[in-house]
């Protein structure tokens, strides 16, 4: 699918090993298999691509449409001081599947599984690195063929230095990992490389019906490198450029080296906006007006509040209220929201990796509250984005946001016909409100909040207060649409 296909939808991120456990229905494959998963222990727990497809319902039931799995490639299957391969990111093979999620049929069937529901399949994709156990002797050719790399010639890679992140040369030709665990670095100027890697991701894709990718690593890759592969893959691709810089990450748009990249800088506005209480909400709307002004195309920014390297959101911020309003921020604001498996379970265990990749199954798939959130912030994007619903003639995708009104603590911001008002308060009622004075809708006129359900109205000059003083309401957030716009999006029923 393409970029203008992606947009709009919105993303569930999972590890495919962690997310549900094998069935009757999909088979083990490795046994025995731990009786608990504890994350600590980094082995394997057991899921596979069959074992996803059994718990669809639930990812879909939540609202998503697409979903994005963990590296579906060959990996080093040895112990390691970090113990072993569960998260599928130590490839040394990208054009083997690996054998510990299953067969060819097996994801061929995962993605007809999707696909049959009208959803996405995204797939991680690691090229830029091939890990090796011993880092000062990788790079001969006897090595490399002990360790199953896919590439043997030792022009295939790039001499051994560790990153500097301080000088961006460093970052694309050295290498990641440590001695423990080294990540010997591609040379991805290599035309043998250049041509295997790029007939590789166009079958990979073709085979198994795979819609996106999400680049690994994609800011350790001399840039141009990606253009062709991303044409041959032939799909919305989306890099990882980890990192708050916004105008290097933009550099990936602006210099049409992929569709789009995550959005690392607006995650470090939205954790120090919303990620205490009371927290730096300056700092939010400056790095989300810097966002709009720099990428080219930020309604296909990739938005996150927690994955598999950074911390739980709740594992920084207990309060509910703050990760409510910060969900909010991540759905409501340009991009595709991209929520990592667990966040709807409030997965808190997860200072960061290996804490931060629990296996869902313990929570038994529970209807949290909020699940219910996200499932109400999934239902009322597809609701403008299926209406059509305009505001000053222009739809949801096709408007882009504005910061309306700001204070230390709170924010509005229109994105389409929705806008959205958030604070910093968190839980506790206080006697204090926020008065937006321009919400762009006339005087008199009434607004609905579709996350209480409840009308407000709209004062002189098109003003709009929330008050914070409501006992058990607090600081929650709100998504206000015209009261006609109410009516058609059904959300709230006849309203
Ligand atoms: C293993 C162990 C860990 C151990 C680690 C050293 O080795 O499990 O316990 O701590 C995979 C596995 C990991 C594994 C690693 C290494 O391989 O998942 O479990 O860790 O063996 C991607 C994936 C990631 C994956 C790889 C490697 C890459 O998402 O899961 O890891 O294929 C860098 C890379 C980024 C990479 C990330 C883990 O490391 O750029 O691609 N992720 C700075 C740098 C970033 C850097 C980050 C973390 O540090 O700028 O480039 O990411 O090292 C902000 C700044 C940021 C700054 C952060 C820390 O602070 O704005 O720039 O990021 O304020
Ligand atoms: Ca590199």
């Amino acid at each position: 699918a393409t970029a203008d296909q992606w947009k709009g939808k919105s993303i569930y991120q999972l590890f495919t090993d962690r997310f549900a456990p094998p069935s009757a229905t999909a088979p083990a494959r490795t046994s025995p298999l731990p009786e608990t998963c504890d994350p600590i222990q980094q082995t394997w727990c057991g899921g596979t691509w069959l074992s996803i497809i059994d718990k669809l319902d639930y990812i879909q039931g939540m609202g998503f449409d697409a979903v994005w799995i963990s590296p579906v490639s060959q990996n080093i299957d040895v112990y390691t001081p970090y113990n072993y391969a569960y998260h599928g990111y130590w490839v040394n093979d990208p054009m083997t599947l690996n054998p510990r999620f299953g067969s060819a049929d097996d994801l061929k069937a995962l993605s007809a599984a999707l696909h049959a529901r009208g959803m996405y399949l995204m797939v991680d994709v690691v090229v830029n690195n091939i890990p090796s156990l011993n880092p000062y002797d990788a790079v001969n050719s006897t090595a490399l063929k002990l360790d199953g790399s896919r590439w043997t010639d030792p022009n295939e890679f790039h001499p051994q230095c560790w990153i500097d992140y301080n000088n961006q040369t460093s970052v694309e030709y050295c290498w990641l990992g440590d001695d423990k665990v080294a990540l010997m670095d591609v040379n991805t100027e290599n035309p043998t490389v250049i041509s295997s890697l790029n007939s590789w991701i166009g079958n990979l894709t073709s085979t198994y019906g795979i819609d996106g990718l999400r680049i690994d690593a994609a800011k350790h890759v001399p840039g141009p490198f990606w253009t062709d592969f991303c044409k041959a893959g032939g799909v919305f691709c989306i890099g990882e450029v980890y990192g708050s810089d916004i105008n290097f990450a933009a550099s990936f748009q602006t210099q049409k080296w992929m569709d789009s990249v995550l959005g690392y800088p607006l995650y470090y506005g939205i954790v120090n906006g919303f990620g205490t209480p009371n927290g730096n909400m300056s700092n939010f709307v400056e790095v989300a007006q810097q966002t709009l002004a720099t990428f080219p195309q930020p309604g296909l920014l990739g938005n996150f509040i927690e994955n598999h390297d950074l911390p739980r959101w709740r594992n920084t911020t207990s309060d509910p209220q703050l990760a409510y309003n910060a969900m909010v921020a991540q759905f409501i604001f340009d991009g595709l929201p991209v929520v990592y498996y667990g966040q709807e379970q409030d997965f808190s265990h997860g200072a960061g990796d290996p804490y931060n990749r629990a296996a869902l199954w313990p929570s038994n798939y529970a209807n949290t509250t909020t699940y219910q959130h996200i499932k109400k912030l999934n239902d009322i994007r597809h609701a403008v984005i299926a209406n059509g619903t305009q505001f000053n003639g222009k739809n949801f995708l096709d408007s882009q946001t504005t910061i309306v009104a700001s204070t230390k603590n709170d924010v509005a911001f229109r994105k389409g016909p929705l806008l959205a008002v958030l604070t910093n308060r968190g839980s506790p009622n206080v006697p204090q409100a926020f008065g937006v004075p321009t919400s762009g809708w006339s005087a008199q006129s009434a607004v609905i909040d579709l996350l209480s359900c409840k009308q407000y109205a709209v004062g002189s000059g098109g003003a709009i207060s929330v008050s914070y003083a409501a006992s058990g309401y607090g600081g929650m957030p709100y998504i206000f649409v015209s009261q006609t716009d109410a009516s058609a999006l059904k959300i709230c029923g006849d309203v």
